[in-house]
């Protein structure tokens, strides 16, 4: 009796609350999981977790779900899914996953897709001046473009993972280059060849990659799992997957990862810790490493065995968390984000401690610093996020000499050797057509770009021998346009989805004053 009333009450109050709509996780099994996966990790799709959704760009969760996503596989659910069901689900898998799955050496392993269609050819296919290369990440389809720096001929466009970040990376005689996406799949591919050579997932969600200086692995920063994946660049094997975990027992997310050349080491920025880390790339790391702790995992690289110094960790202790790192040059030096974006925090990498502190108010993208020679000493230029404005720092007594005023918070920044500017953009806010050339010895805005009125401008990379500057229009139907870099005059505009980063092979493998590391 009370069960036949209890069940007629719930039927009315269903009647009354509309109708009855399917649990989130029983529309994701029906509707998501085929590809995007059973455990929201990722398939033909991307992953579905907070850390992936919340860095993507475009139309909000419940507009992608509802009308699907252009060029893409992504279908519309309008017609399928009510709006309430769209509504419940976008908010689902906003929430954490309740369970991180192993990613260990023989999981990632087992993801490796080596293609069978690649094969090596003894030299390039074509006959562009190898140096002079340069790579387009197109955000818009998921697309790089080969291009010929001298001519402009687009030499091919190859699909990459689900949203590429952060700059590829080529092996150090600039014939591979290394792509990583948010999901963690780093792709190789053969620019001699115009070939994928194949892809290996080596983290859930990933933030960057770092070459070793001699070209033999490839370190890729991961936050999901709290691990830094080291692949053999060879075959894409895992060499060694490190669990990330400060001095007191805290595991921590590695918000990047760098090659330092000088040092033969790797150096991580550690996200959770007030740590940062430096692993040995040299088998004969010197003793200030630990001893290196090898874990025979499943499918790791035999070489490794006998190699005592390799992968041997260093730990420098820091006062606070710090991240996003400019190098010195030499390497001895890095400057760090403080967690309140009000300072620079430098370390001095070769006594392993803090050696000065520079306000840096208005949040500082070290990252994007660049350095070079003004008036007899060396100095570097970063923007900021939060300021219109770019802070000059004198790297050889750590003082902040100058601020030039922008038009709005920039991004990126970019000079080459052979060129008397630097290029700041405005990324953010209403004046983010806008691109600032600036002199490098008076500091002064000698011209402001604006190619595209109302469009997104940014990121610059410059020709091998600095004579041409690439400029992204960063919008779905983008460009890439061409600059003359003395002149200031446009001199070819290639269109492109999206542009984000372009990465000049030679600019990249002899470090170039002026580029990103
Ligand atoms: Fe990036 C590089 C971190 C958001 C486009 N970005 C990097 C690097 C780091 C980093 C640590 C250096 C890696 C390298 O090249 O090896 N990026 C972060 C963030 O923490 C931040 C602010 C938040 C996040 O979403 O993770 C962030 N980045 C973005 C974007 O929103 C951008 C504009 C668009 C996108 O692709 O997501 C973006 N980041 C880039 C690009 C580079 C990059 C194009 C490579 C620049 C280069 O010239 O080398």
């Amino acid at each position: 009796m009370i069960r036949s009333l209890l069940s007629s009450s719930l039927a009315l109050w269903a009647c009354l609350a509309g109708p009855v709509l399917a649990e989130p996780a029983t529309l994701y099994a029906e509707s998501c999981a085929a590809c995007h996966g059973d455990g929201r990790l990722g398939g033909s799709g991307p992953a579905l977790i907070p850390e992936t959704l919340g860095r993507m760009r475009g139309p909000d969760l419940t507009t992608v779900i509802a009308e699907g996503r252009a060029a893409t596989q992504m279908p519309a659910f309008a017609d399928q899914l009510s709006e309430q069901e769209i509504a419940a689900l976008a908010e689902w898998l906003g929430t954490p996953l309740d369970h991180i799955p192993d990613w260990g050496a023989e999981e990632i392993l087992a993801s490796r897709e080596i293609r069978g269609d690649y094969s090596a050819p003894d030299a390039p296919v074509w006959d562009a001046d190898p140096m002079n290369i340069t790579l387009a990440v197109e955000t818009g389809d998921h697309h790089v473009s080969v291009l010929d720096g001298d001519t402009w001929d687009v030499l091919d466009r190859f699909a990459t993972p689900f949203a590429v970040h952060g700059g590829p990376k080529f092996s150090p005689e600039g014939r591979y280059v290394f792509i990583m996406s948010r999901d963690g799949w780093v792709q190789k591919y053969d620019l001699w060849a115009l070939q994928e050579v194949g892809r290996v997932r080596a983290g859930l969600n990933s933030r960057n990659i770092a070459m070793s200086h001699d070209g033999k692995w490839l370190a890729v920063a991961n936050y999901l799992p709290q691990t830094l994946t080291i692949l053999s660049t060879a075959d894409l094997s895992p060499a060694h997957v490190m669990e990330v975990v400060a001095k007191d027992g805290t595991p921590s997310r590695v918000s990047a990862v760098y090659q330092a050349p000088q040092r033969q080491s790797f150096i991580l920025a550690l996200k959770d810790a007030p740590e940062i880390w430096e692993v040995a790339t040299d088998p004969n790391a010197d003793p200030v490493y630990e001893g290196f702790v090898h874990s025979r995992e499943k499918g790791m690289v035999e070489a490794i065995a006998s190699s005592e110094g390799l992968f041997a960790r260093r730990r420098i202790e820091t006062a606070e968390p710090i991240d996003d790192f400019f190098f010195t040059p030499d390497y001895r030096f890095l400057i760090g984000a403080s967690r309140d974006g009000e300072r620079g925090v430098v370390v001095n990498l070769t006594v392993g401690r803090e050696v000065a502190e520079l306000p840096l108010p208005g949040m500082p993208h070290l990252g994007s610093g660049i350095s070079w020679e003004r008036n007899g000493t060396r100095v570097m230029a970063t923007p900021h996020l939060r300021e219109g404005k770019l802070s000059v720092i004198d790297i050889e007594n750590w003082q902040v000499t100058d601020t030039i005023t922008t038009e709005g918070p920039g991004f990126f920044l970019r000079s080459h050797e052979n060129s008397p500017y630097v290029w700041a953009d405005v990324f953010f806010g209403p004046n983010k057509d806008a691109m600032h050339v600036i002199d490098k010895e008076s500091l002064e805005i000698v011209r402001t770009l604006r190619p595209e009125p109302g469009a997104t401008v940014a990121h610059v990379e410059f020709t091998r021998d600095g004579s041409y500057a690439l400029v992204s229009v960063w919008e779905d139907d983008g460009a890439v346009i061409v600059y003359d870099a003395l002149t200031l005059e446009e001199v070819t505009r290639l269109p492109m989805r999206k542009p984000s980063g372009k990465y000049n092979v030679w600019n990249k493998i002899t470090f170039s004053d002026g580029t990103s590391h």
